[in-house]
């Protein structure tokens, strides 16, 4: 009688820290061994693949009200199920804070969106952009104990932004409660006068809403964030960061011992600005914020993700649809770049991306491939070692890939809910060809064989990073 229900045997076991060739015995969806010769009822011959972790995505958007008409692409159905094609077995969406709604009403709302939806796994960060009384008081602190132990704040949008003194209050509760804040960093007063001044020159095409928001706007930002941070004395993480400016602000706290965190994303290791100058309307479907920047801040984010300046790297996937009334094409989108919604789909390309262009390419090593896509976003949030690695306790997330598979990227191939892929025809190397999750298969050789119920939802541990530098816990 096998002692394992499943044994992926014979491949090259990656984790952060190392790589080794063994079987990963697996039971009840736990990894229970790594060794040799080992026998599960069900056996998964990895010779000459890697195994490795799968992707802990610990920045996405998956249906989240847009106002305006708008409408987000992707439902957990569909977001999940793109992740899993991707070989991410991790996601964590945000749950936007309503106007005048108590948060966790709206909390319940979103679980119920995701319940019974979702082919991985599913953790929740908050969005508060309404900042009063109750919310620090009562709500933040009880919503923290009960798991939700990180929240993003944003420093632009007209109905997101926080003014310093807001951002002051939400960055004192995190100290107060250990929860970890994220940050959205660009200048909402440089951003508005920028989108008017290029409104009244007739300048309206999607290419300029990269100019509305140049690297100044997020340098700013970012340093003025990691300032208050400072004053406060709490960790905190900066997102979607762009380029060398903002990457610096960051790096410059870093040495100075300042636990500040960086995030990119894949839109800034391969995409330019001249990316929103298509045809027409072409553009808007790579509006995102902060905008790709330039071939030197591609270089940037490398150097950020090798340096460790850098710890997590995620999608930020953000789906609109482009030929749709409710997306990118929306008729208010196509009389200003004002108008086109922000954010661009990324779930599913994520790791393959970064596979081909960091480890096939030698940007990185394949340690530092699981560190920044699995391990630290699993540290980062409190859910390691339960995800983003492969020990004998943690849950059995693996990704079985294939490292010489060529591609061209279609896409067909992501099975979201998006109409495009910002990254439609690019040439891959690497691939992943088995997706589980608890130890049950997901996604084989392209096919979808998960169940959309099989997905957990992962109450959190506050984040070991989160703890203020003055506060000895013990
Ligand atoms: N910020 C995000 O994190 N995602 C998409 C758009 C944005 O502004
Ligand atoms: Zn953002
Ligand atoms: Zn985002």
């Amino acid at each position: 009688m096998p002692l394992f229900d499943t044994v992926v045997s014979g491949g090259l076991v990656v984790t952060a820290g190392d790589r080794v060739h063994c079987d990963i015995g697996i039971r009840g969806g736990k990894v229970v061994a790594l060794g040799h010769e080992l026998e599960g009822r069900e056996m998964i011959d990895a010779t000459g693949k890697l195994v490795l972790p799968g992707g802990v995505d610990s920045h996405v958007h998956i249906a989240q009200p847009s106002g305006n008409g708008i409408v987000m692409a992707d439902d957990f159905e569909t977001g999940t199920r793109s992740a899993a094609f991707g070989g991410t077995t991790t996601v964590m969406p945000f749950c936007l804070q309503e106007k005048d709604v108590p948060l966790r009403e709206t909390l319940r709302a979103y679980h119920a969106k995701a319940e019974g939806q979702s082919y991985v796994d599913v953790s929740f960060h908050l969005i508060i952009n309404q900042p009063n009384e109750q919310l620090l008081g009562q709500d933040l602190p009880a919503l923290v104990e009960d798991g939700y132990t990180s929240f993003k704040i944003f420093m632009t949008y007209d109905d997101l932004k926080l003014n310093d003194r807001q951002i002051l209050d939400v960055m004192s509760v995190a100290r107060e409660t250990g929860a970890l804040v994220m940050v959205h960093a660009e200048n909402y007063d440089a951003i508005r006068f920028m989108t008017e001044e290029l409104e009244k020159a007739g300048k309206t095409a999607p290419r300029y809403h990269a100019t509305s928001r140049p690297k100044v706007v997020e340098r700013e930002a970012t340093h003025r964030a990691i300032s208050l941070a400072e004053l406060v004395d709490v960790p905190v993480m900066i997102v979607h960061v762009s380029n060398r400016e903002a990457m610096e602000q960051i790096r410059w706290a870093q040495q100075r011992g300042l636990r500040v965190f960086g995030e990119t994303c894949t839109q800034y290791l391969v995409l330019t600005e001249d990316d929103l100058d298509g045809l027409g309307m072409e553009g808007a479907k790579y509006v995102c914020s902060p905008p790709p920047r330039d071939v030197e801040s591609q270089e940037a984010c490398w150097e950020g993700l090798r340096s460790g300046v850098f710890s997590v790297f995620s999608s930020d996937h953000c789906p609109y649809r482009y030929d749709d009334e409710q997306g990118k094409l929306n008729p208010r989108g196509r009389s200003s770049f004002r108008w086109v919604p922000n954010g661009i789909p990324g779930i599913g390309a994520r790791l393959p991306i970064l596979f081909s262009e960091g480890v096939s390419k030698g940007r990185m090593s394949l340690e530092q491939f699981v560190a920044v896509t699995a391990a630290n976003p699993a540290k980062t949030y409190g859910l390691y070692p339960r995800k983003g690695t492969i020990a004998v306790g943690s849950d059995a997330d693996i990704v079985v890939w294939d490292p010489t598979k060529r591609v061209v990227l279609r896409h067909e191939m992501l099975q979201d809910g998006a109409d495009y892929t910002p990254y439609e025809g690019a040439e891959l190397t690497g691939w992943p060809t088995l997706t589980l999750v608890r130890g049950t298969k997901v996604v084989e050789n392209g096919e979808l064989v998960g169940r959309k119920d099989f997905g957990a939802y992962l109450p959190r541990n506050r984040s070991p990073f989160a703890s203020p530098a003055s506060r000895v816990d013990l």
